[in-house]
């Protein structure tokens, strides 16, 4: 999701674990370092509740190398015989990630992201004074791209200068995406301890925000040191709800993606704390009712109530549902609770959000308590790779339908590509009042380097090798070329229904770590990352699937 920024709301009192977790606590300390915490056939522990033998053994200590060896492809790299148009478009994306990169190392390294055109780099407010979003979120599409130089460049970055002793606002969400997914990802491609330890370090400066009577998280957290001798902050730890989020309320899309990243911090440093931490949204979220079925975007971390009836597969509810279907992937499909969440939430958005416009468009609307709003954010456009990919693990019936639906929806975003000017896609596009898949707002016209569509493309090539993904994906390419591309960089646009738009001066770290990423993988073989071995974060860093490798290091 994206969210406006606004300063938090009065600092609230931290509260004492609740019930929830502890019980939690006492499955995961029975289950071992990244066993399921929940039912399904994961589940060794016999129905008597004995701990195995295993529970009183010393902290795992990961084994990497075990971990490479069972990955089952190779992790990177061209293959023989493959044609040469195919290879030349993959390197001129590469080509455009280098020129991102050195554009944004020459003027703004250390900043989070590049201005580039008055170049200069850019802070902003998200990041609680954390600094080198760029640089985190650009790791692994270099190393992936195989820009060795660039990763060694990056990579001193975080060995010199990337300081996690820093005292500031952020959010819980944007961290965990962007940093700790980047270090994860990377740690995992490289083996190199030094990603490895940063991640479980900011990991930790993550917790408090879960100290909620319900265990879910707040979306503010001050990241300054939390020990008292040293009476660094006197907000160090604590957490806030947004400012602008109604009551107080936690948002969907934010304490509904964290699953990913914390189990493998969990896996990596051998203390459940985090995979507990992350589960608790379900445990609660499987307890409240849910309007016809449907999962609302704010809740309360005191009540664990919704707080109003928004519902949105874009912006604030997105990668909840994303986060649902991978959980049960990475889990290699044992995390049967988050599948069936997922079936469960997707019948419901199938029932009651999904509309086809008068041109015959299929689209995803919004939902205000019982009102539909005809609207798609570019954000919702993830959502054609999601159903793509949840298809792929469904029964005959269920599968066809759920792919067919992927690919009307990716045509629909395709389409809110090709009716503007620029062949970019609108921020927002809408089906009222005679407009079809295009932004009827001005304050909607506007594209920010944005991933979500290219996204799909990648997952609906992947599964069904209809060519028209790579021919829509190089249509973007040429397009970021035309209209993006500036002296030092690429920036966004301000309006996609002109050929000569102004450019918003900002080289987003998701344009590296998310749009170059998918558009290059678009261009190679399947088993380069491959869906059998990783699965993406919402910010494109690939994390492995739990083969049972992991079970068997653990249990030695
Ligand atoms: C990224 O940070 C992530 O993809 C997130 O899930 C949504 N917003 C941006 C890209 O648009």
């Amino acid at each position: 999701t994206d969210l406006p920024r606004s300063p938090p709301a009065a600092a609230e009192p931290r509260h004492a674990s609740p019930a929830a977790p502890r019980r939690l606590r006492e499955q995961l300390r029975m289950a071992g370092p990244l066993r399921q915490v929940r039912g399904g056939e994961g589940r060794a522990e016999p129905a008597t509740g004995a701990a195995p033998a295993r529970d009183t053994r010393a902290p795992l200590r990961f084994d990497y190398e075990r971990f490479r060896r069972s990955l089952r492809h190779p992790v990177r790299g061209g293959r023989p015989g493959e044609d040469p148009e195919t290879r030349a478009r993959r390197m001129k994306i590469r080509e455009m990630m280098k020129f991102a990169w050195d554009n944004y190392k020459q003027y703004a390294l250390g900043k989070n992201e590049l201005r580039p055109l008055t170049k200069n780099g850019h802070i902003g407010n998200m990041f609680g004074g954390l600094r080198g979003a760029t640089v985190i979120d650009a790791l692994d599409t270099l190393y992936i791209m195989e820009l060795e130089e660039e990763f060694q460049e990056a990579k001193k970055w975080v060995e010199k200068s990337f300081d996690l002793n820093v005292n500031g606002e952020a959010s819980l969400f944007e961290v965990n995406i962007r940093y700790i997914g980047g270090l994860l990802a990377t740690y995992y491609l490289t083996g190199e301890e030094v990603f490895k330890s940063k991640a479980l370090e900011l990991g930790e400066k993550l917790l408090p925000a879960f100290n909620t009577p319900t265990g879910i998280p707040r979306g503010v957290i001050n990241l300054g040191r939390q020990d008292t001798r040293f009476l660094f902050s006197p907000f160090s730890g604590m957490s806030w709800s947004w400012g602008w989020a109604s009551a107080g309320s936690s948002i969907l899309a934010e304490f509904g993606t964290l699953h990913l990243e914390f189990l493998h911090l969990s896996e990596l440093s051998g203390n459940p704390v985090f995979a507990e931490k992350a589960s608790t949204s379900h445990l609660v979220l499987n307890k409240v009712e849910k309007p016809q079925g449907l999962y609302p975007n704010f809740l309360s971390p005191v009540t664990g109530n919704w707080v109003q009836h928004h519902v949105s597969i874009g912006g604030l509810g997105d990668s909840f549902y994303e986060y649902l279907i991978k959980s049960w992937l990475m889990s290699d499909k044992k995390d049967l609770e988050a599948k069936k969440m997922y079936d469960d939430a997707l019948e419901a958005i199938e029932k009651h959000l999904v509309k086809k416009s008068a041109g015959g468009l299929t689209y995803i609307a919004e939902w205000r308590g019982g009102i539909l709003d005809h609207k798609m954010g570019h954000l919702a456009c993830f959502s054609g790779g999601m159903i793509a990919l949840g298809a792929e693990h469904s029964g005959a019936e269920r599968r066809q339908r759920h792919m067919d639906l992927a690919a009307e929806i990716t045509n629909t975003c395709h389409e809110s590509y090709a009716r503007s000017d620029t062949k970019l896609g609108p921020e927002a596009f809408r089906f009222d009042a005679g407009s079809e898949a295009m932004a009827t707002r001005l304050s909607e016209r506007y594209y920010i380097l944005r991933p979500e569509v290219v996204e799909s493309y990648l997952y609906l090539w992947r599964l069904t090798h209809n060519p028209k993904y790579r021919q829509w994906g190089w249509e973007v390419v040429t397009a970021l070329e035309k209209h993006c591309r500036v002296e030092a960089g690429f920036s966004g646009i301000r309006d996609v229904y002109t050929t000569t738009p102004t450019h918003d001066n900002m080289q987003q770290s998701f344009f590296l770590a998310e749009t170059l990423k998918y558009l290059y993988l678009l261009f190679c073989e399947d088993d380069v990352l491959s869906l059998d071995d990783w699965v993406f974060n919402t910010e494109a860093h690939p994390l492995p699937v739990n083969h049972t490798n992991f079970k068997a290091a653990v249990q030695q």
